[in-house]
């Protein structure tokens, strides 16, 4: 190369991963400064898990080891709501540049509220072990407003408001042409990201425009009256949410009645979550001030994936729960009858993994590290590598979320007064075409995890086999 030729040395790119945890750190700050109690809840979380590592001290050593314990303390999910086909594929496009991806669909019309979802999260066991970050979105159904007027007032309302900075713009498309963004430009686009989720205090309405909404549904007047889709809320993650339910009225904060999801178990699954309900705000409309209830508090645990029959299972007894409850026979506490009913779920890892309920992380245990194998041993079925020692199975912890729990979040943040009902009306296509591109199968994802650690757990043992047998 001749000397004239300065190479031409570019700032790295950062990677997507770096870039959600700087988002994700920033959300909650930006969060903390918003909603106060969001602070209280955090500490809440950080006193409860503080105890638990207190009384076990392993989970605590094993934790640091894996790693999980840097997870645990960053880890939140959020959740927005949009009212375009534009801010949803956009939202996509923002989401890819900190390796956040779409995963799942979910009708929530079934459950009352005029919306389908989504979860935008990482979806690599690398990304997902260092910060699986998530952003429940959810997408206005303008088809379920049976009101030809309304409809037409919100949907011209919608057409009218920019939820994204010319600068937020301009950098997702720098990012999708350059393949990613040097760390100064990474920083710009967290801060500019952020604007779009943050609070507005003025609505984009009138009083009365926002009334009407408001008795079509209440989420309607929230996706549609104000600036943007204010994050509505930020839930960390705790290792023993009975306790957090039980702490929080001594904190001010005022929980929903019911632990949503599965029940108190030894070996959690899926997703268990409470809240704080939403608070009155004061609010400026174009011509007077008002009030508007959109922002709550939420605090979760998470268990291990179910693989489809274990999800169907799960969702059977779910339902079992909440037909004894509509009989009107039972004098069971909600509680007391789903204790009852998932006494049928088994409710040991030996178990779950022998019956295909859930799903698993094989690593080679010291044992097997260090076995001179055969080829007889990279072949053997799982469960006898397990039964020799040489095998380990962690369980994959669920990271989406459970439409019916959604769906009681929801509610509970809705006054527990609305009286619409829409016919269950899934159109996951038609969430596609709006979104720009398909959602993950959350279960296949899982389904892959575990047939990569397998594959990497026979790829080890065949690599020993070979080294033996040369
Ligand atoms: C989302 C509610 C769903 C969860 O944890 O299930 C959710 C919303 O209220 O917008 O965040
Ligand atoms: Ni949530």
């Amino acid at each position: 190369m001749s000397s004239s030729h300065q190479p031409i040395v570019s700032p790295a790119i950062v990677s997507s991963g770096e870039i959600r945890m700087r988002f994700s750190r920033a959300m909650s700050e930006m969060y903390r400064q918003e909603v106060p109690k969001y602070g209280t809840l955090v500490e809440l979380v950080a006193d409860i898990n503080a105890r638990i590592f207190e009384q076990q001290p392993a989970l605590y050593e094993k934790m640091q080891r894996t790693g999980e314990l840097d997870r645990l303390r960053v880890e939140r999910h959020g959740a927005i709501r949009v009212g375009t086909a534009a801010e949803l594929s956009m939202l996509r496009r923002l989401f890819a540049i900190m390796g956040m991806e779409p995963v799942g669909y979910y009708d929530l019309s079934a459950a009352g509220v005029p919306v389908h979802s989504t979860a935008f999260r990482p979806v690599g066991d690398a990304a997902l072990r260092s910060n699986p970050f998530r952003v429940f979105t959810s997408l206005l159904r303008l088809d379920l407003i049976a009101d030809d007027a309304l409809r037409a007032t919100a949907s011209s309302i919608l057409a009218q408001r920019h939820i994204f900075t010319p600068r937020v713009l301009e950098l997702i498309t720098h990012s999708e042409t350059m393949g990613g963004l040097q760390s100064a430009k990474a920083d710009d686009f967290v801060r500019e990201a952020l604007e779009t989720f943050r609070w507005h205090s003025e609505a984009t309405v009138n009083a009365d425009t926002y009334e009407k909404l408001k008795n079509a549904h209440r989420l309607i007047a929230d996706v549609v009256c104000f600036k943007g889709p204010h994050i509505n809320h930020l839930t960390p993650c705790t290792l023993d949410i009975d306790s957090a339910q039980a702490k929080m009225p001594a904190r001010g904060m005022d929980a929903k009645d019911v632990v949503e999801g599965p029940p108190r178990r030894d070996c959690p699954i899926l997703l268990r979550q409470t809240s704080f309900k939403a608070m009155e705000e004061s609010v400026h409309f174009t011509d007077r001030s008002g009030a508007h209830a959109a922002r709550f508090g939420e605090i979760e645990q998470r268990g291990v994936a179910l693989t489809r029959e274990g999800r169907l299972l799960y969702d059977q007894l779910l339902a079992e729960v909440h037909e004894m409850g509509s009989a009107g026979g039972s004098a069971l506490e909600y509680g007391a009858r789903l204790e009852q009913v998932f006494a049928k779920f088994p409710d040991t890892h030996a178990a779950l993994r022998a019956q295909n309920l859930a799903f698993y992380r094989y690593t080679l245990t010291e044992q097997g590290k260090t076995l001179d194998s055969t080829a007889t041993d990279a072949e053997a079925d799982l469960s006898s590598l397990l039964e020799r020692g040489l095998v380990e199975a962690e369980p994959i912890t669920y990271e989406d979320f459970l439409p019916v729990s959604a769906a009681g979040i929801f509610q509970s943040n809705l006054g527990g007064q609305e009286q619409v009902h829409y016919v269950s009306n899934a159109a996951q296509q038609a969430f596609e075409a709006d979104l720009g591109a398909p959602v993950h199968d959350e279960i296949k994802l899982y389904e892959a995890a575990q047939q990569r650690s397998i594959a990497q757990v026979r790829a080890a043992l065949r690599g020993r086999a070979a080294e033996v047998t040369v």
